[in-house]
């Protein structure tokens, strides 16, 4: 635990300077992704008042459409990421198409060299349980030369990535980054409205004794995995078993939990979805640049996430990821072995 007093924007820049020949813009745009998200998680934080003051419906007190409140996530992440200057394109999970930017200018030098996927505020539909969501997001350099992004410049390895993280809204609003050196959590202190490190390099454990999964979907997995889930719940002390089964149903609140502590998530594929149901470019690959960076792995059951080509904006994939060595175990149960 780290008892510093940096702020996130202090140690995007301390980050920055590792890299000699960086221009600034992506920790300008780290910044605007957190301001942002600030916005965002004192909406997230008002809604259930929303429905108590009776403000539902087409207006709010200002007079402003209530949005439902990840296409409010969306339209202000849009309005940030628009603004900052530094993107050529934007793909949300709320946004079948990606959005082209115009290019801007810093006098002759041309700005806009990124383009970032993001899930403005996956497990929405949680919020009204008051179950901790999230803001996930993917930074890639553009590989067109200029002009307006092109969904060539969106459909890109997640090796390529630049920078990835999260936003959780729970019990306090923590965001989680990475620009390719280590992993660091900032705790928003709302009385001074600044993300605050609370974490710097955090290392996800070798193994854990935990498990994420929707044991619901059970009788519709592979054998394989069926043998992984019932070996974990065997009484086993060679092997550590019983592991705990921890599954909140919001994605950046079991990741957040298994980075913290370690353990493995998994949402696989079955019979009825072949690939699961979690998003390749704004779900598993900012999550799996992360884990990686942290010491640990996420793959699809076979393959490194990091390294599944991308044919389209919204393509899913499986997703096992977290503690290494739990991860590699639960690829030899699936491969039979
Ligand atoms: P299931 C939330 O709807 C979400 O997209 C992720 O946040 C979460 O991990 C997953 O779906 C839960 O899905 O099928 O287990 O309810």
């Amino acid at each position: 635990m780290n008892k510093k007093f940096i702020t996130l924007y202090r140690h995007i820049i301390d980050e920055e300077r590792k890299y000699p020949d960086a221009t600034g813009q992506l920790s300008d745009l780290l910044a605007d992704i957190a301001l942002a998200c600030k916005v965002i998680s004192l909406e997230v934080n008002r809604a259930g008042l929303i429905d108590i003051m009776g403000l539902t419906g087409t207006e709010n007190v200002h007079g402003e459409q209530v949005k439902k409140l990840d296409e409010f996530a969306h339209d202000m992440l849009v309005r940030a990421m628009k603004v900052s200057g530094h993107l050529c394109a934007i793909a949300s999970e709320e946004s079948e198409d990606f959005i082209p930017v115009n290019e801007k200018f810093m006098g002759e030098r041309p700005m806009s060299k990124y383009i970032i996927h993001f899930d403005p505020l996956d497990g929405s539909s949680n919020i009204d349980a008051n179950i901790s969501i999230g803001t996930i997001f993917s930074i890639y350099k553009r590989t067109t030369e200029s002009g307006p992004g092109t969904l060539e410049d969106c459909l890109q390895l997640g090796t390529k990535q630049v920078a990835a993280g999260y936003i959780i809204y729970g019990s306090s609003t923590i965001m989680v980054y990475t620009s390719g050196k280590g992993v660091h959590g900032f705790t928003l202190d709302p009385t001074v409205g600044e993300f605050l490190l609370f974490y710097e390099n955090i290392q996800i454990p070798k193994r854990a004794k935990t498990y994420s999964i929707n044991e619901g979907n059970y009788s519709k997995w592979d054998s394989g995995l069926k043998e992984y889930v019932d070996d974990l719940k065997s009484a086993n002390k060679d092997t550590g078993r019983p592991y705990s089964a921890r599954y909140v149903g919001s994605l950046v609140a079991d990741f957040h939990r298994n980075l913290l502590y370690g353990g493995i998530f998994m949402y696989p594929g079955d019979t009825k979805n072949p690939k699961g149901k979690l998003r390749l470019l704004y779900e598993a690959n900012p999550l799996a640049f992360i884990v990686e960076q942290a010491g640990g792995r996420a793959t699809n059951g076979k393959e490194r996430i990091l390294e599944i080509v991308p044919l389209d904006l919204h393509q899913k994939t499986p997703l096992f990821i977290g503690s290494e060595e739990d991860v590699l175990e639960a690829e030899r149960f699936l491969a039979g072995k």
